[in-house]
């Protein structure tokens, strides 16, 4: 028997499970739903209303059956903008639902994101996991959460996840992003407890299901794919569609591994309000309106479960109960969301450390930056067993930087693993954990290879913000990056760290030595904000960075720059690989030079800039970074408005200029600010 054969499994055609469901809840919550978008489309879209509608039409039977059976205490759904009828069934209301369409305050997000990008915390039963805009973000977020289940549930024995499961709901185009293949291997190499539920409506906007999936049709195509039971349904069948998700849902729940699920639904609206679909054949319009799943459920119940009467009476209370939450929501004295408040939530507020732990205790020896890492991040893995650490080649290996030596096997690898060759997926999984209380600290081997994780980052950013501060993903992300003390290329030597500077709701650190290093790491595995936690190749091992490890108390906190070397005659702002240049270039010209090291760039402390500035009449900016747009410009800027009265010369800036590192070293070392290039533009902007 071939493996499609194995495990490709299509339920019994009319096994008619009606008590397992409370057929009448369910028809409620379908007519309401139906009832929404109906007030959406035909009267909010045309009176420009709303400016987003997402139809559900076509797709609520399969979210509603699901819904129902997320008896889970700590499932969780990862859903996307055709969610709504699976959230109405969750606890999402009427009210709610109309208020974040029309962008009111309240909703899910106070007017800050579309009506149908939601969310739904719960302290207990199904969470919704914060939605976000990108076809395919849904997918490794749920990994995540799915394999915090697993790692509570086992490690931490904690008895509400025992059973628990994380589903990821998504449409036939979704599968052809690199989220769905992602999270795919993640849940399939790990036999995570999760439900990929496809809901094919043959359709990814005009773009037909074959353009995605050789065929049109992505269960069977993943008929070979080890550790994935698979299922399909068409959801004119009403018993069938029941049975299909009720089995795969029993399958995952029961500790199975992950389970693919595809529905066949019509899609019966255009893709969203504005769209036509021309593209499609008037036969195929005609047939998906004959294979509207409101219909077969009609048959299906009516008149032997439920009388027509009763069924009229139900859609009228559908509409009814629609148009008095309009009457409520746009005559409330709802306050409309104000620019201040939407200021708020992009950083939550960490306390700042006592005192005590701001005073290193140092040890006799001095520790390389590497070693101080490792150790931190060794004492927080004792302290906190919700803290998990991994990334490509971080388990036996120990990182091919070595910063997890050892932590493996003095930890078990249920807290420090490999992961997949995927950045998507390590930053999507963590994003997952996180939002399950888990504090995940995931490597990025090197600064370039963050690239594959750009979106799963920047809506990590934006999460908190985007959820008007229900949800947060306080991750910590390594990445070693910059030249090293051999040699420099395009691939492993990039800094960039602007980028993350631009990206909102990001720390962004970036010690110069082992003692700032330990003290930010910590830091930041504590913080309630998200933190790139950027770790300079050169630096790794150099004596120039190399201090007493300060002791496993020792925290800094973020947005205080060091003074690293006082100085009346030039402010020199520098971070990273730089800070130790312009302290021997300072010593070549004999003038009283200020150094300050930044050390962290995101937030970054203006006020000691500023008030050297003031002081020393004059400022150099040296960073490693490419110089256009790099994050000198940025505090070149700043120090032009806010000091412009006591410069006495122009704010000037040293960066790489704009190409990658080469590789051969002469090369590399002519192109990054050398200490005699330092030291010249120095003593000029002194002399000016
Ligand atoms: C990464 C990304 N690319 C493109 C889009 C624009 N877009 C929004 S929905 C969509 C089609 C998605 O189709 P599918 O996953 O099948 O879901 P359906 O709308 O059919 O339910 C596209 C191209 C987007 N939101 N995100």
């Amino acid at each position: 028997m071939s493996r499609s054969a194995q495990t490709v499994t299509h339920a019994p055609a009319d096994p008619r499970p009606e008590h397992r469901f409370d057929w009448q809840h369910m028809v409620k919550t379908f007519l309401l739903s139906r009832a929404l978008d109906d007030f959406e489309e035909k009267t909010l879209l045309p009176a420009k209303q709303i400016n987003y509608q997402f139809s559900a039409r076509g797709h609520e039977l399969g979210q509603i059956l699901l819904a129902t059976l997320l008896t889970g205490e700590c499932d969780g759904v990862s859903g996307y903008y055709r969610s709504r009828p699976l959230l109405l069934t969750l606890g999402l209301s009427v009210s709610d639902a109309l208020k974040s369409g029309l962008a009111k305050s309240g909703g899910i997000s106070d007017g800050r994101d579309i009506g149908v990008v939601f969310n739904l915390p719960k302290s207990t039963g199904p969470t919704v996991l914060p939605m976000a805009g990108g076809v395919g973000t849904q997918y490794t977020p749920a990994t995540g959460w799915a394999h915090a289940i697993r790692y509570s549930s086992e490690t931490l024995k904690d008895a509400r996840s025992r059973g628990s499961i994380a589903v990821v709901l998504g449409g036939d185009g979704s599968v052809a992003t690199n989220g769905f293949w992602a999270a795919l291997n993640i849940a399939t190499t790990r036999r995570l407890p999760m439900l990929f539920f496809i809901e094919d409506n043959g359709y990814g906007l005009s773009v037909p299901s074959t353009v995605q999936t050789p065929g049109g049709n992505i269960a069977r195509n993943l008929g070979a794919f080890k550790n994935l039971h698979i299922a399909e349904a068409d959801t004119t069948r009403i018993a069938q569609t029941a049975e299909a998700i009720e089995a795969s849902v029993a399958k995952v729940r029961a500790g199975n591994g992950p389970a693919l699920l595809r529905l066949t639904v019509p899609r019966l609206s255009g893709h969203s309000g504005q769209d036509t679909q021309a593209y499609k054949p008037a036969s195929l319009l005609a047939e998906e309106r004959a294979n509207d799943p409101l219909t077969f459920l009609h048959h299906y119940l009516v008149p032997d479960r439920l009388s027509p009467e009763h069924w009229t009476a139900l859609e009228e209370e559908a509409a009814e109960g629609v148009r008095r939450a309009y009457a409520e929501v746009s005559t409330a004295a709802e306050p409309e969301p104000t620019r201040e408040h939407a200021m708020r939530y992009v950083f939550a507020h960490d306390e700042p450390p006592s005192e005590d732990a701001t005073h290193a205790q140092p040890e006799p020896a001095r520790s390389n930056m590497i070693a101080a890492i490792r150790r931190t991040l060794e004492y927080e893995l004792k302290e906190n067993r919700k803290v998990l650490i991994f990334g490509e080649d971080v388990g036996a290996k120990g990182g091919v930087h070595t910063a997890t030596m050892g932590l493996q096997s003095a930890f078990g690898a249920d807290r420090v693993f490999d992961s997949s060759l995927s950045e998507e997926g390590i930053v999507g999984n963590a994003v997952g954990m996180a939002l399950a209380g888990l504090r995940p600290v995931v490597e990025i081997q090197f600064r370039k290879y963050a690239e594959p994780a750009t979106e799963q980052l920047n809506d990590c950013g934006t999460l908190r913000w985007r959820t008007a501060n229900r949800f947060s993903a306080p991750i910590v992300v390594r990445i070693p990056g910059g030249f090293s003390s051999k040699c420099g290329d395009p691939w492993h030597s990039v800094s960039s760290e602007v980028t993350f500077a631009h990206a909102i709701g990001w720390q962004v650190l970036y010690p110069s030595n082992a003692e700032d290093a330990t003290g930010l790491l910590r830091a930041a595995m504590r913080s309630a904000n998200p933190s790139i936690f950027f770790e300079h190749r050169a630096l790794l091992d150099s004596p120039s960075a190399r201090r007493p490890y300060p002791g496993d108390l020792f925290v800094l906190p973020f947005g205080v720059a060091k003074v690293v070397q006082s100085g009346s005659e030039l402010t020199v702002v520098t971070w990273g690989a730089m800070v130790e240049r312009c302290l021997r270039a300072a010593a070549l010209t004999g003038a009283s030079i200020e150094v300050i090291d930044l050390r962290t760039i995101v937030p970054w402390d203006r006020e000691t800039v500023l008030q050297s500035v003031q002081r020393t009449s004059r400022c150099l900016i040296v960073h490693e970074d490419t110089m256009t747009a790099g994050f000198g410009a940025e505090i070149a800027a700043v120090v032009a408005r806010e000091a412009f009265l006591s410069l006495d010369a122009p704010v000037e800036r040293i960066a790489v200029p704009d190409i990658p590192l080469p590789y051969n070293t002469a090369l590399m070392e002519s192109i990054l600010p050398g200490v005699e290039v330092i030291a010249e533009q120095m003593k000029s902007t002194i002399r000016f």
